[in-house]
């Protein structure tokens, strides 16, 4: 009904966040990507340079710990997980893709801080470098786009 609700969401601006990034060094020619992607779009946005902290780990399937370790000490308003799995022939893929996923959003629940999933899961590498500043964007920057969202929702929804 017109003029009977009130919409509440996220603005996009990074000033005055503090964001943290945990990027897997596995596949790094694809995770540089959107680790690029994601800085850029944090620092036009208006992040300041001590208030973004990046995070290095091996592999997708290490991110939950260090997302969670990161989003419970309540010192970043936001924590972006950049990674890329890449199916091969054997069930590993799903494994490492689905371990990562639920660790995530664990992150999340269990923290109260938003920690949001720039891990791309794809059948091939051609996939994966169109979602890496290809054809079909850059997953890195989107989920900088979420995080700033998030962390401004969350400040209003606490208000
Ligand atoms: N890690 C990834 O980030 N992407 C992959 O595609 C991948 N594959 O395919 O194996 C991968 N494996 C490593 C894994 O994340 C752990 O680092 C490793 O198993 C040690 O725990």
């Amino acid at each position: 009904m017109a003029g009977t609700h009130r919409t509440i969401e996220g603005g996009r601006s990074a000033k005055g966040l503090r964001i943290a990034i945990v990027a897997a060094r596995f596949n790094h020619f694809v995770v540089d990507k959107l680790l690029a992607g994601a800085v850029e779009t944090l620092e036009s946005a208006g992040i300041s340079a001590q208030d973004l902290d990046l995070v290095r780990v091996p592999g997708a399937f290490e991110i939950p710990l260090a997302a969670r370790k990161l989003a419970t000490s309540h010192n970043y308003d936001a924590v972006i997980t950049l990674g890329a799995v890449i199916r091969g022939g054997t069930p590993h893929f799903d494994y490492v893709a689905g371990e990562c996923a639920r660790g995530v959003s664990e992150a999340a629940r269990d923290s109260g801080v938003p920690v949001i999933f720039g891990v791309l899961t794809c059948d091939t590498l051609e996939q994966a470098n169109e979602r890496s500043g290809g054809a079909h964007g850059n997953k890195g920057a989107d989920s900088a786009i979420a995080a700033m969202e998030m962390a401004d929702l969350l400040r209003k929804l606490e208000g």
